[in-house]
């Protein structure tokens, strides 16, 4: 594995605005007309496989567990969806918290690793009933969830300060759109769409599933009036940051997208090889991406497009990118490159993007443009000073 920048193999970045004909695009409309649409489909076709153009029929079964909480503060409640297609159907569970306020409240939205109980010590928060990976420190057997372990990753959600900043917080089990193994697509959202079919190159991943799932949010906050639809944020860590940052690309709806530590396949630059690599991730994961993106294991020079275009497709939206110093297995420099290169797009729309050209120092962030970043001190994790850098950002964007 590559850890030091000086065996980074040379590279050549894709050119996120030339065209076709060996021309450069030079307007927003231009880039939205010929290249926005083209981009997306080779992350699709190449990357993370194709979402389903395919309707689901969808039901939402709201329960409010306490109308205030939270010293008092906010209310949760848990809306389960139930998804339904060629009667075949799934359920997930959205926990929601709430600031207690008059008016519609922005909301942040990303998934949990570990099930909604985790994120917070309420009793009255719900087990997943869906697969859960086996693991003895959430006390997980025979992949069923534990109450001992309500809370235990609240230190990642930082609930409190959210609702005292006027945001709403809503997450979701990421095993309940689809369990993170390898079964051969046949359970979770697959289960819906693809049963009894031969798997095609360019069949969606468990990671494109995510995505799709936090749009099927998305669908739900426009029918719940106490969320302000045109201020969602949408926001993973690691392998949800991934997701998360699909989702942002595919979805418009999103208002603002934020990657936490995402990495390889999320926001750091395959064509740098620097900790984790494509050939790494499709090893220990070949549920993840389509099947086409293996054809770039140890083989990045051809890889038709990298990750700084995929942020380039949030503009004219603010992005995020929030790095961490030791979690040299995500390639911190190369989440760096992706986000101020994604800035021409942005510049397109008379936007700035990330003025930087050095990278920053560790806990100095960086929120004026419309690509923020912060690289913190510290290891692979989603902290409550990484919390507060998106609310600043969120702030300054979208107030
Ligand atoms: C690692 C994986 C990373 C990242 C991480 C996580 O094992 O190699 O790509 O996704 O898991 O999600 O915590």
């Amino acid at each position: 594995m590559i850890q030091e920048e000086n065996k980074v193999p040379s590279y050549t970045l894709p050119d996120l605005l030339m065209k076709s004909d060996g021309k450069r695009v030079e307007s927003a409309a231009e880039w939205e007309k010929l290249l926005r649409s083209q981009t997306l489909q080779t992350f699709e076709t190449e990357v993370y496989g194709q979402i389903p153009n395919q309707e689901v029929a969808v039901t939402y079964e709201e329960n409010l567990l306490h109308a205030k909480t939270l010293k008092d503060f906010g209310s949760i409640r848990e809306i389960r969806f139930s998804i339904e297609k060629d009667g075949n159907r799934i359920q997930a569970v959205l926990l929601l918290i709430l600031p207690d306020r008059s008016s519609p409240v922005p909301v942040f939205l990303g998934y949990n690793f570990n099930g909604n109980h985790t994120i917070h010590p309420d009793e009255s928060i719900s087990l997943p009933e869906s697969w859960v990976a086996n693991s003895p420190e959430m006390g997980v057997r025979e992949n069923r969830p534990s109450p001992n372990s309500r809370g235990k990753k609240s230190s990642r959600w930082a609930v409190q300060q959210i609702l005292e900043r006027g945001y709403g917080l809503a997450t979701m089990y990421y095993g309940d759109i689809d369990p993170d193994f390898d079964d051969g697509f046949e359970n979770g959202v697959h289960s819906l769409f693809s049963k009894n079919k031969t798997r095609e190159k360019d069949d969606w991943g468990s990671i494109a599933t995510w995505a799709w799932g936090l749009s099927r949010v998305m669908d739900y906050f426009e029918t719940n009036p106490l969320i302000d639809k045109n201020k969602v944020c949408v926001l993973g860590h690691s392998r949800l940051g991934k997701a998360a940052l699909f989702a942002g690309a595919n979805d418009k709806r999103f208002a603002l997208v934020i990657s936490n530590n995402s990495g390889c396949g999320g926001a750091a630059l395959s064509k740098r090889r620097f900790g984790e690599t494509v050939a790494a991730i499709n090893d220990r994961f070949p549920h993840w991406f389509c099947e086409n993106f293996k054809k770039y294991n140890h083989n990045e020079d051809q890889l038709p497009v990298d990750q700084h275009q995929l942020l380039a497709l949030m503009a004219p939206r603010p992005v995020y990118v929030a790095s961490a110093a030791e979690d040299l297995w995500a390639d911190p420099k190369g989440e760096f490159l992706a986000a101020k290169n994604a800035s021409a797009v942005y510049r397109l729309y008379g936007l700035k993007g990330l003025q930087l050209q050095e990278m920053p120092e560790v806990n100095k962030p960086h929120i004026d443009g419309y690509i923020g970043y912060h690289i913190r001190s510290g290891v692979h994790d989603l902290t409550a000073y990484d919390w507060e850098q998106f609310l600043n950002f969120a702030d300054a964007r979208l107030k």
